[in-house]
């Protein structure tokens, strides 16, 4: 069964074009005007992009004392409405359980989703059966590994397990990734803000200021280098973190940085908000900053400083918020976004002027693609790719509204946002599994994607490192004179 995608727009990274797409076999067989399948999808009027891809989803994670409420049916549901076609989750493993057994519980919840997926293995932490299944866990299609710097006591790495698992990524062809907080001084901040009695939604805010962030990306940025490996920032959230990235891309580092919708849109105001229940459901990590942070933010989309766009989703019902009353420390972090991410930033970005249509495609699909190693099976309109794609309505509008999402929560944190842009119709692997309001796609639908060890590539190292390394002088004899 062959399906024609007649009469539109196709946007890549690259090119915008008027041609046909014919689908086989779900790839892309050819491109071009006037083709036909056996079945036809109209879309005269509309753009053919790469399905979004959300490289950062906590689904049906333990944390905090409860476990997020999508799981990989709801949260891979809520991705295809929005016009997601990949999720890349985060795989926990607990204190002393072995990676590759941690894995197979993350496969066994994997089982239910309806669009593809792969993990990220995060290092929760540090010893030698760690060490010594890592490259299993490459073997397993999984080239990247996730630190925690900040949750001092529960998933925080310290600066000499970072800097052992950096390096172990180094040889082994994988990429560290950081969550960039300094877990000590929000810790310290935290038990300040209780002790002075400040025990609300909005003291999270206060106690992750954007000094901790810049300090921690920064010393990760440091440590990377002298690992030699690329290193990919998770959930930059501000000019401190922003700053710390472009300085060590203008020095040649392979550093990359991926905003969230969530911070790019909304601002720590909303943690000002009197009723507690608006203010906990936006508790998440990062929290939200001011303009000029988010100025900061569009600012790298913009000049390629900053590279991605995801979610973090991460969602926790009003009920599960509710466990931080009068202890704000104890709010669950997190905040939904994969329905909403791509009309958000079209919205925000494309209709404002802030992105072109390529700049978009870009950060929410194709750098990503590249920079995990899927490109051009995924993120990519190139025959032989997956035919990953959405066929997007730039004319359609909504409210956005907890009312009807695909997402388990009661609430949604973009409520209100009038969005003029929206998925049509969104195809996984060349079959229909959104159209029209509906997801079509069945739990299990979803294929885990392997993701290979990166080709190597030149060290990561600056330049500075080549002027400062200590050199072996060569003493040839007793210098005349002395
Ligand atoms: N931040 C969140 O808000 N939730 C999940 C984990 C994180 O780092
Ligand atoms: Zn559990
Ligand atoms: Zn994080
Ligand atoms: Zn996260």
């Amino acid at each position: 069964m062959t399906i024609a995608i007649k009469g539109g727009t196709i946007v890549t990274a690259d090119l915008t074009y008027k041609a046909d797409i014919l689908i086989d076999g779900g790839r892309i067989a050819e491109i071009g005007p006037n083709l036909s399948g056996d079945e036809t999808i109209d879309a005269t009027g509309a753009f053919v992009m790469p399905g979004g891809i959300d490289p950062h989803t906590h689904l049906e994670m333990p944390f905090m004392g409860t476990h997020s409420a999508d799981d990989f049916d709801t949260g891979t549901a809520a991705a295809l409405a929005g016009g997601t076609t990949m999720v890349v989750d985060f795989c926990l493993p607990a204190p002393n359980q072995g990676l590759v057994e941690a894995l197979q519980e993350w496969h066994q919840k994997a089982g239910k989703a309806r669009c593809d997926y792969s993990f990220h293995m995060a290092i929760t932490w540090w010893g030698e059966r760690v060490f010594a299944e890592m490259p299993k866990v490459v073997a397993e299609g999984i080239n990247t590994f996730k630190h925690f710097m900040a949750y001092k006591g529960a998933l925080m790495v310290n600066d000499d397990e970072m800097f052992a698992s950096f390096s172990r990524c180094a040889e082994i062809g994988a990429m560290p990734l950081v969550h960039a907080e300094n877990g000590d001084v929000v810790a310290f901040l935290q038990a300040k803000l209780m002790g002075e009695g400040n025990n609300g939604p909005e003291a999270h805010g206060y106690s992750r200021p954007p000094e901790v962030e810049g300090e921690a990306t920064n010393r990760a940025i440091m440590i990377a280098d002298q690992a030699g490996v690329p290193l990919y920032v998770v959930h930059v959230s501000c000019e401190q973190s922003h700053e710390a990235i472009r300085r060590a891309r203008a020095k040649g580092m392979r550093v990359f940085g991926e905003p969230l919708i969530q911070h790019l849109t909304l601002d720590e105001g909303e943690y000002l908000n009197p009723d507690w229940d608006y203010a906990a459901r936006r508790v998440m990590s990062p929290p939200f900053r001011n303009r000029l942070h988010q100025d900061s933010l569009w600012a790298g989309l913009q000049s390629g400083s900053l590279q991605v766009v995801a979610t973090d989703h991460c969602a926790f019902t009003t009920e599960q918020k509710r466990t931080g009353i009068g202890d704000f420390t104890k709010i669950p972090n997190g905040t939904g976004g994969l329905e909403d991410r791509l009309a958000v930033l079209w919205t925000k970005g494309v209709r404002t002027g802030r992105l072109t249509m390529n700049e978009f495609v870009a950060a929410t699909s194709t750098n990503i693609a590249k920079i995990l190693n899927v490109y051009p099976r995924k993120g990519a309109i190139l025959p032989g790719a997956d035919a990953d794609l959405v066929v997007w309505d730039p004319a359609a509008t909504k409210t956005i509204s907890a009312r009807g999402q695909k997402s388990a929560i009661d609430y949604n944190v973009f409520e209100g946002f009038e969005v003029t842009g929206l998925p049509a119709v969104t195809l996984s692997r060349g079959v229909v599994a959104y159209r029209d309001g509906e997801v079509i796609a069945g739990t299990g639908e979803g294929r885990f994607v392997e993701r290979p060890a990166n080709p190597p590539v030149a060290r990561a190292l600056s330049e500075w490192k080549e002027l400062t390394a200590p050199r072996r002088v060569e003493r040839t004899g007793i210098p005349a004179g002395v």
